[in-house]
């Protein structure tokens, strides 16, 4: 039966009707169900050792694009579409998108089961299916609101399996329900699986916003991914989820190996598995502790899990590294007491460092140190930042183990964010090198080549100012925005944290602002644009979106300010959002204090779309430095060593925000904020407490590199001006992007950690 056929037999099925006469909901419906199908029928990958990637978050977006490129199919399914009428991606706009992640983590998690499956290796995740996501963001009255964010449909890409699998938490049992999203490989015929777990009864939908009643722990596991470890309730309930998790996907793990045909004393032959972050910790003691109960002895289990579990850290902020209250685990884990006693008694007697224990004085337990005694393989994720977990953070246990640490710089799948979302430039790079770099992205390096093609550079100045002209109107069409596509774009799309420093971007339009009302137009008009949610209770980084709500307000409304510089916040960025903004970016930001960022991945999606970097030396940008030389990137800052040195007590040097507010240009900008036009729209004490917070604390130091970042960014708004050095600059970017694939990162897992 050829395509066509298949997708007439669904219609009429379900809908009586031909898909001539259907709508794009119906379309879309039957299109999932035929992608769906096609997939689930595909055999996973051959292997004797397989990979299981743990993950309390997979933001994978939405799937059905995505699903019909690796299938083969999309062009073809686009063609039958138009000649019925329709348009692929009005069918598409029917899909709602998962919100299983709150940035970064989770995204790397999608991208990297999408690389797994393409490269044909065998592996599979295991996360929580979350039923209403991450939050639903809001604007009102320039603040964020939050609702909940249902997603699940009648028809989703959820398989049922039949498989459950129970749970035994302190004084009760639950039932973990299986449901499985298949991953298929582009460029092969073969499917991994996504395992997301469910509690068995979901309580329906929360009536007050997004608060519930966090007691009602069994009916509410999988209600909300958690965004922040803020109160006392959600943070418990956060351990109960780690552990429902964990306990069903170990379950699993073993019930496979038996299908495989191998007992539990072989489970570190056949099998890996890969702890995103220390949410997924708990697998470690629980899996010793089935090990255990199938024959086992203590160290024979210990023994085992040790040579599977591999470890990967996403953080250098110490209070972003968990530790969890013995009591929690107590509650929500009770079995799991004796196993985190016995693995801290071993790791006391072989080791005196009390630092370096599992659990410390006030009883809790240090997750990341169970992860690195008891794994095999410590990864950071930059260059930079496993420098510093070798260097710092970790180092004491890099003095131990130097063996288990190795760097992993995270990637980006090009086809989700590259071929996908930006079909334009791929038409460009493919008549320019032909399309050989999907398979082996490090040949985009070919682009090099066309330097001096004054048509190709041209092309490519056109594509872009078409993706601009796109995502105004979508924004338009969204939001009521109309922007300038011919102003330059100025992006910075990631989760609000005062560490990534929005609120400097922030303070820089204040400065164009205040130059512009004096008559100092600047070189060209400049649009800044923001994407983020802030965690509900991050009562700064809500302040921070606030002052940009309120910016963009009193901006809108100054016909004077307005033809020269505009700011527009898209209302619940997420990663549909991202595919329409990437494309259009000229400017990416990627301003983080030096060492706060372990690595970012927008910086890599926006720079294989030809924007430009703007930031300081940290994370990945360094590497991104390192590929594009310094005349295709902005950098400035401090660098990590001296804000290292900077929050050491026993430099002498501490930083200290006043010094640096008490400058003439700094101080102006800073007492906006308290500005009677501000304090119009604004909220004053959410306004005055954020001031506060910047000219006397300052904790990531924004006042420390803000003239810089002016001045840099001023620079590059004037260098923007020559087309033709742009478009090159724009060219060497997406010619040395093909290292961010994360088909090279995964394979680097899979050499290094994996060995599948
Ligand atoms: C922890 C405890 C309780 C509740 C929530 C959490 C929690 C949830 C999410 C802690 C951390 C996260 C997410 C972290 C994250 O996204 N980190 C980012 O990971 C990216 C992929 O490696 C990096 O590129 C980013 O630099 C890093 O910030």
């Amino acid at each position: 039966m050829d395509l066509k056929e298949r997708i007439g037999q669904i219609t009429r099925e379900r809908f009586g009707l031909p898909p001539e006469q259907c709508g794009d909901r119906q379309l879309y419906e039957a299109l999932l169900v035929l992608t769906r199908n096609l997939t689930q029928e595909r055999p996973a990958p051959g292997g004797e050792r397989k990979l299981y990637y743990f993950s309390a978050e997979f933001l994978v977006g939405k799937l059905l694009d995505n699903n019909l490129l690796a299938l083969g199919l999309r062009d073809q399914v686009r063609e039958l579409l138009a000649s019925w009428g329709h348009d692929l991606n009005a069918v598409e706009e029917q899909e709602p998108e998962p919100s299983l992640g709150n940035g970064g983590l989770g995204r790397l998690a999608a991208c990297f089961l999408d690389s797994i499956a393409a490269l044909g290796l065998r592996g599979d995740g295991v996360g929580l299916c979350y039923h209403y996501g991450l939050f639903r963001q809001k604007f009102e009255d320039n603040k964020q609101k939050e609702t909940p964010d249902p997603w699940m449909e009648a028809e989703s890409w959820l398989i049922p399996t039949g498989k459950r699998y129970t749970v035994s938490f302190g004084g009760f049992d639950l039932t973990a329900r299986l449901w499985d999203a298949a991953v298929p490989g582009a460029y092969n015929d073969k499917a991994n699986r996504l395992h997301l777990f469910d509690v068995e009864e979901p309580a329906p939908p929360p009536e007050n916003g997004i608060d519930f009643d966090k007691t009602d722990i069994a009916r509410h596991l999988t209600s909300f991914l958690y965004p922040d470890d803020a109160d006392e309730a959600g943070r418990l309930l956060r351990v109960y989820q780690q552990y429902f998790m964990v306990s069903a996907g170990a379950q699993l793990i073993l019930e496979e190996l038996e299908e495989r045909g191998y007992g539990p004393e072989s489970l570190a032959e056949h099998t890996a598995v890969q702890i995103n972050d220390t949410h997924p910790s708990m697998v470690i003691p629980e899996l010793i502790r089935l090990l255990t109960e199938r024959g086992l002895t203590m160290d024979q289990a210990v023994d085992q899990v040790s040579r599977t579990c591999a470890y990967t850290n996403h953080t250098i902020l110490a209070e972003a590294l968990e530790k969890w209250p013995l009591a929690f685990i107590e509650k929500a884990a009770p079995r799991l007491v004796p196993v985190i006693r016995e693995l801290d008694r071993r790791v006391r007697e072989a080791c005196p460092d009390p630092a370096a224990a599992i659990l410390d004085e006030k009883n809790l337990v240090h997750m990341a140190h169970m992860d690195i005694h008891y794994g095999y393989s410590v990864n950071g994720v930059a260059a930079l930042h496993t420098e510093i977990l070798k260097k710092a953070e970790l180092k004491r246990f890099y003095d131990l183990y130097p063996r288990k640490f190795n760097n992993k710089t995270n990637g980006v799948t090009l086809r989700r964010w590259l071929e996908a979302c930006n079909p334009d430039l791929t038409a460009l790079i493919d008549q320019c090198i032909g399309p050989g770099w999907r398979q082996d992205p490090g040949r985009l390096v070919g682009l090099m080549d066309f330097m001096d093609n004054d048509r190709v550079l041209e092309r490519l100045l056109v594509v872009k100012q078409n993706a601009k002209e796109r995502f105004c109107r979508q924004l338009r069409e969204a939001q009521g925005i109309d922007l300038d596509p011919t102003s330059i774009f100025d992006v910075q799309i990631k989760r609000l944290h005062e560490y990534k420093r929005q609120q400097m971007n922030a303070l820089y339009i204040v400065q164009k602002y205040l130059d512009i009302k004096a008559g100092r137009i600047p070189e060209r008009p400049i649009t800044v644009l923001f994407g983020a949610k802030a965690a509900p209770a991050y009562v700064m980084a809500k302040h921070i979106i606030h002052l940009i709500l309120c910016l963009q307000e009193l901006i809108e409304n100054d016909p004077v300010v307005r033809p020269w510089l505009r700011v527009a916040m898209i209302e619940n960025y997420n990663v549909t959002w991202a595919e329409r903004l990437i494309p259009a970016a000229d400017i990416s930001e990627q301003i983080s204090l030096a060492s706060k960022e372990a690595s970012g991945t927008g910086n890599m999606k926006l720079m294989a779309n030809g924007a430009v970097t703007l930031g300081t030396m940290d994370g990945a940008n360094v590497e991104i430095a390192e590929l594009v030389g310094p005349g295709n990137i902005y950098t400035f800052g401090a660098h990590s060593d001296r804000v290292i040195h900077l929050y050491d007590d026993k430099g002498g040097e501490r930083y200290r925000a006043l010094d640096y507010y008490h400058t003439p240009r700094v101080e102006r900008l800073v007492d906006f904020l308290l500005s009677p036009e501000l304090l119009e729209l604004g909220d004053a004490k959410d306004l005055a407490a954020l001031w506060r917070d910047i000219k006397g604390k300052d904790w990531f130091m924004a006042l420390l590199d803000l003239e810089e970042y002016i001045s840099v960014k001023d620079l590059a708004v004037r260098q923007y001006g020559d087309r033709k050095a742009w478009a090159r600059k724009m060219l060497v970017n997406i010619a040395k992007s093909g290292y961010f694939s994360s088909d090279r990162t995964i394979k680097q897992y899979n050499e290094d950690i994996w060995r599948l």
